[in-house]
């Protein structure tokens, strides 16, 4: 890196949002939608979210709940396997680590599963330390259906394919079970920075 003068410190150049994106990644300003199927619509007092399987006991969370849960609000990169990556997108959420703090489980993955259907697999310690929220809201607004309102899934360290619109629960498992794209070629883990797009990558 040249050396830069103080005043232009904080000034963002291209050389910096370079440095940020993964390879084969190019940058956009846009917020692009991509759904396997229909955005359902589920009334909020229909919604509720649920974990279960190798836990203790499992536990779930009305609307209006997982609301009042301690939130948090994070910017984060975001990268999508089709190639676009936006920097500095700003979430309201509950952070996995909340949901999971007095939850005993012998499980290392989790499954997220959504209405409609969509599951994907993520190790458990890449959702816990900080890294896995719920999030539902974006840019300080509810969280629009097509992106995934009420609530998804973000794991912004993974593709973004991991990150779940549509959230309804997250599944721990003892074995690391494929989700929807996992099971359709997309790479088990999803790094983008080891560009893990499709299986043997
Ligand atoms: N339930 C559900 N979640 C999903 C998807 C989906 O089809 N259904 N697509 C995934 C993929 S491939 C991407 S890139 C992102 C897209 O999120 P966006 O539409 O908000 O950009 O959501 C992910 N989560
Ligand atoms: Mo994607």
């Amino acid at each position: 890196m040249p050396p830069v003068s103080r005043g232009f410190q904080r000034r963002r150049s291209p050389g910096a949002d370079a440095s940020r994106i993964p390879p084969g990644q190019y940058l956009t300003s846009d917020f692009p939608v991509l759904s396997a199927g229909p955005t359902p619509h589920t009334p909020l007092d229909e919604w509720s979210l649920t974990i279960d399987g190798a836990v203790d006991g499992s536990r779930r969370w009305s609307w209006s709940e997982f609301l009042a849960l301690p939130s948090e609000t994070f910017t984060v990169d975001i990268h999508c396997v089709t190639k676009w990556s936006r920097l500095d997108m700003t979430w309201t959420g509950v952070a996995v680590d909340t949901l999971l703090a007095d939850v005993e489980t012998s499980g290392d993955y989790v499954t997220a599963w959504s209405d409609g259907g969509y599951t994907t697999n993520v190790p458990l310690e890449d959702l816990a330390g900080g890294r896995g929220w719920v999030a539902h809201s974006y840019d300080g607004e509810p969280l629009e259906a097509q992106h995934g309102g009420p609530a998804r899934l973000l794991v912004p360290h993974l593709y973004f394919w991991k990150s779940a619109k549509w959230l309804r629960g997250l599944t721990l498992t003892v074995d690391d079970e494929p989700g929807f794209w996992e099971n359709y070629g997309y790479n088990n883990y999803g790094d983008p920075w080891r560009e893990q797009r499709y299986w043997g990558d």
